[in-house]
This record gives C-alpha cells, sequence and structure tokens, in this order.
C-alpha cells in the first residue's frame, strides 16, 4: 500500500481564540476529495488544544506541539503525553529545530521523548534537519542520520512516526529547499532506514519536508518521489496551502 500524503500546519507560538476559530472554519470549510488520499493534522499552542478539537472537523486531527520526556510531576511548566492521551489529542509534534536549538533539546531528549510518547499512545512528527552552517560544511546527511538515529536507538515500532525532514535554514525563511534538494535528502533518509531499521520500515514511513512551504511551491516539491507531505508554518496560518495541494485539486 502507498503512503498517505500527509499535511500538518504548525501554528507555533501564534494566534488568539478569535484567530484560531477563524483558521479552523476555513479549515472546515475547504474541500477535501477523500480522506483516504491525505491526512491533515494541526498543530495549535497548547491553550487551544481543546478549542481546536472541539470545533475542528472530524476526519482532520489535533497535534500538540511538544510534550515532557517521561511521566508528569514536578516539572513546572511542561504537559505531559499522558496528558495529551486524557484529553484526546492523537499527535504530537517533536524535535522541532525551534525547541532543538532554542531549547538546548539533545538528539538523545528528543529520542527519549519520541519513545515515551509512542509508549503512551501518541502518534509522532519527528523533526529532523541541518543548519546552513552544517549544509555548508558537507554534513548534511551525517546530521540528520545522527537525529534520527537517536530515534531508531530507542523505537522498533516506526508505524506511529511521520519523520519531518526541515532544514534549519528555510525555516521561516522563506527560502525553501528545492525539490531536487529535498528530493536528495529524503531520498538519502529512507536508504538510512533500509539500512538501520528495515526494509518495510523505509518502504512505509512517511518523510514529509517543513520549511516555508507554500501555496506556490508546493505542487513541485509534493512532485518528488521520496516526499510524502509538509509540515507547513506560517502559511498554515493562512489555510491556502490546502487548496493548492494536488492531493485537493
Ligand atoms: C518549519 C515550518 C513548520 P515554516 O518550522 O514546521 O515552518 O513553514 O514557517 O518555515
Amino acid at each position: 500500500m502507498g503512503r498517505k500524503f500527509f499535511v500538518g500546519g504548525n501554528w507555533k507560538c501564534n494566534g488568539t481564540g478569535e484567530e484560531v476559530k477563524k483558521i479552523v472554519s476555513m479549515l472546515n470549510e475547504a474541500e477535501v476529495h477523500s480522506e483516504d488520499v491525505v491526512e491533515v493534522v494541526v498543530s495549535p499552542p497548547y491553550v487551544f488544544l481543546p478549542l481546536v478539537k472541539s470545533l475542528l472537523r472530524p476526519d482532520f486531527h489535533v497535534a500538540a506541539q511538544n510534550c515532557w520526556v517521561n511521566k508528569g510531576g514536578a516539572f513546572t511548566g511542561e504537559v505531559s503525553a499522558e496528558m495529551l492521551v486524557n484529553l484526546g489529542i492523537p499527535w504530537v509534534i517533536l524535535g522541532h529545530s525551534e525547541r532543538r536549538l532554542l531549547l538546548n533539546e539533545s538528539n538523545e531528549f528528543v529520542g527519549d521523548k519520541i519513545a515515551y510518547a509512542l509508549s503512551r499512545g501518541l502518534k509522532v512528527i519527528a523533526c529532523v534537519g541541518e543548519t546552513l552552517e552544517q549544509r555548508e560544511s558537507g554534513s548534511t546527511m551525517a546530521v540528520v542520520a545522527a537525529q534520527t538515529k537517536a530515534i531508531a536507538d530507542r523505537v522498533s515500532n516506526w508505524a506511529n512516526i511521520v519523520l519531518a525532514y526541515e532544514p534549519v535554514w528555510a525555516i521561516g525563511t522563506g527560502k525553501v529547499a528545492t525539490p531536487a534538494q529535498a528530493q536528495e535528502v529524503h531520498c538519502e533518509l529512507r536508504k538510512w532506514l533500509q539500512e538501520n531499521a528495515g526494509a518495510e520500515v523505509a518502504a512505509t514511513t512517511r518523510i514529509i519536508y517543513g520549511g516555508s512551504v507554500n501555496g506556490a511551491n508546493c505542487k513541485e516539491l509534493a512532485a518528488q518521489p521520496d516526499l510524502d507531505g509538509f509540515l507547513v508554518g506560517g502559511a498554515s496560518l493562512k489555510v491556502v496551502i490546502f487548496r493548492s495541494l494536488p492531493s485537493y485539486s
């Protein structure tokens, strides 16, 4: 069976209650040809998760943008995987570069978080990606392989993981990776999975791209053979992306 195209909207730390309701109502009106063809998941800030979940159409799903590495307790400001499960939130984004870089989340810490979230029954959008400096020094594949290895070392079942390749230099910069650049890394990541997690994992794991995706560039990116969807930031706040995707036309 083919890999179902996946579109995630990462709203990051944006929005008021009113703005969030507006985006949800646009999403609810968007014409989707078939739930069998594309899976849509939106990720509002924690505080809006119950609101978005209650208003969002049933064929679209909700993700948190992070969760704690273990069971909850005396961890001020954190939200546990158990709490997300309790709220009926099926997905969580982990390892986003904004957290890796700004909050110093290491590969190992992200791997631990992913393993724990999966063990609680959450599905995970696991992000990897290199900085501009790493790309320019020729270490892109070594960086994303090390980030992916930290997941593979802790997880044997990849069924509930979507791997998001997000080059840091393309995030929120308007400087999107070319389709060839994205395809090259996605193809290498699939090879890495094949060699280190097995043929079945490589064939079935969705590898999505994130970094300045918008309505104008998504069609060409989506046509790449190893690109199975998107994690969209800025443009997901405008919803135009959903109207431009091949699966919707
Ligand atoms: C990458 C992406 C969403 P943007 O962070 O995860 O954001 O599309 O704004 O670059």
